[in-house]
């Protein structure tokens, strides 16, 4: 484009929006939050400029700063919140008042803007979709399989092609993708992949290539008139999504051709029957039914399903390694609970401290969304006493809250006996400031299934197996990639069948 042309917007939207940022502020009366300094247009872009990530940089502006400070992300208003106190007023005493989506650029890409239920607006439409997806997955139909025996029969076939992988080196973490995405396929589609599927590598990319390139703060999401020029995110991000839409059409329209209302066998088949149901019956306020909403519906529960719960996988199996006495107690546990004539069940977990402690405390020195999804004030609120005018973004630093010394001694060290009373049993929450799922309305709607996955697959995996480092490699931390959720990098383990198992099969 011609630089004239280019510098004559940058000049007009650099006087629209400092003029806007300005009014804004001046508006609004009460006490507000410290601000990290801001300039006209870039706001207080200059201070975020450092090789940290985000989550970690704004857990070092708390010392400066406060618990609860604001900052300019361009021209968009932002609240931070570095601490537990503040981030149950938003999530949950004030949840409704919070319970807004930013629109980003990217993320408007991904949901086709603000369908699907994670990066949606506050709307009837969207609660729809999460009581659906909800009732979906965790309402027991008779007749069906529970959900138990889903993940079990996954976990049982994973675990046997493990069997036949013992003593050779092998990355984790696209066996962990694996494995969840059949479990998640199964429950969206009803189908699962071969491991060496064409198709399930496509998957791959695309999910990567979305991961990588949507809602990380991203220059585009910051000043949205980007969107105009070419641009390497969006060009990644639109590449992606669209081999996701060719996977995920060609699922529908197989499900739209064989659809029988009286059997739903899946996720799809139940947005379908929504959407066979309003035409006969007026629900009121009556929700969005396009297939666009149900695509972007079951494109969301596929992706995140595999995305996070792969990433607390990865991390469970780094720390089991790190820590083979860890292993150790848990196997004692299992020995002693489930012993080898069976498989591990859902009903054993009450007795399952250690593991649970395990779980547990990975999710808190790892969290997978270290700033979650930003929250928007929906009116003129306050948090703290603090005045938050409405369509304030507000950012909640789960890491700083899952790493405060005041709530965790020693936070960057690994330790699951947090998770465990005097006697050894296991507390759920031994501080308020653990909140791996968020909370309040838009509390991860998989926060059951992953519990389950973690459960199920470990005790499984830890009564058949031990797990360590090839020979030669000997890792102290993991590389992460941080976007919208951190991703660490994979890694080469190798298992080792237990002698107790050898002979024995369930
Ligand atoms: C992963 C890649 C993909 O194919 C689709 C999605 C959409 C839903 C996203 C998911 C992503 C990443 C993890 C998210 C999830 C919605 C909720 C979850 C952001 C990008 C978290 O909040 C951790």
């Amino acid at each position: 484009m011609d630089l004239t042309v280019t510098t004559l917007i940058i000049t007009i939207s650099f006087v629209i929006l400092s003029f806007t940022s300005l009014v804004h502020k001046k508006l609004k009366g009460g006490k507000h939050p410290k601000s990290l300094p801001s300039f006209p247009f870039i706001g207080s872009l200059l201070s975020l400029r450092s090789n940290l990530p985000v989550h970690l940089l704004y857990q070092r502006f708390q010392k400066d700063y406060g618990d609860l400070f604001s900052l300019m992300m361009g021209p968009q208003y932002t609240v931070v919140i570095n601490h537990y106190r503040y981030a149950k007023e938003v999530l949950t005493k004030k949840g409704k008042f919070f319970a807004g989506r930013p629109n980003m650029v990217t993320t408007d890409l991904l949901s086709k803007d603000g369908k699907g239920i994670a990066f949606a607006n506050f709307s009837p439409t969207w609660r729809f979709y999460r009581k659906l997806v909800h009732s979906h997955l965790y309402t027991v139909k008779s007749g069906k399989e529970t959900l138990e025996e889903t993940i079990g029969k996954e976990v049982a076939s994973t675990c046997s092609k493990f069997e036949q992988l013992v003593g050779s080196p092998m990355d984790i973490m696209i066996e962990v993708v694996w494995f969840l995405s059949n479990v998640v396929g199964k429950l969206c589609f009803n189908s699962a992949h071969d491991r060496d599927d064409p198709e399930f590598l496509k998957v791959l990319e695309y999910k990567q290539g979305i991961v990588e390139n949507v809602g990380g703060y991203h220059l585009v999401d910051i000043f949205p008139w980007l969107k105009y020029f070419p641009n390497e995110t969006l060009q990644v991000l639109k590449r992606s999504l669209a081999i996701r839409e060719s996977i995920l059409m060609k699922k529908f329209e197989e499900h739209k051709a064989n659809f029988k209302s009286d059997s739903v066998k899946d996720l799809i088949d139940a947005l379908l029957k929504a959407q066979e149901n309003a035409k006969t019956n007026s629900l009121l306020p009556a929700p969005q039914l396009t297939d666009d909403h149900l695509m972007t519906t079951v494109g969301e529960v596929y992706g995140a399903g595999m995305e996070t719960t792969s990433i607390t996988f990865t991390w469970v199996f780094f720390y089991l390694i790190l820590h083979p006495e860890i292993q150790t107690k848990i196997q004692e546990e299992i020995d002693n609970n489930i012993g080898f004539e069976r498989t591990p069940k859902l009903s054993d977990k009450k007795n399952m401290h250690f593991l649970n402690a395990t779980i547990s405390e990975t999710l808190r020195i790892q969290p997978v969304s270290p700033l979650l999804i930003p929250h928007m004030a929906l009116v003129d609120t306050s948090i703290g006493g603090y005045a938050i005018p409405k369509g304030t973004q507000v950012t909640i630093n789960l890491w700083a809250i899952h790493h405060d010394e005041k709530e965790w001694k020693n936070p960057d060290v690994f330790d699951p006996t947090r998770f465990l009373n005097r006697e050894g049993k296991y507390i759920h929450s031994p501080s308020p400031s653990f909140m791996p799922f968020s909370a309040g309305p838009r509390i991860c709607v998989g926060e059951v299934l992953t519990k389950m996955q973690l459960f199920l697959f470990f005790a499984t995996f830890l009564q058949r197996f031990s797990v360590e480092f090839p020979p030669g490699l000997q890792l102290t931390d993991l590389k992460r990639k941080f976007g919208i959720v951190q991703q660490p990098e994979d890694f080469k383990l190798q298992f080792k069948s237990r002698r107790k198992w050898r002979g024995c099969t369930p």
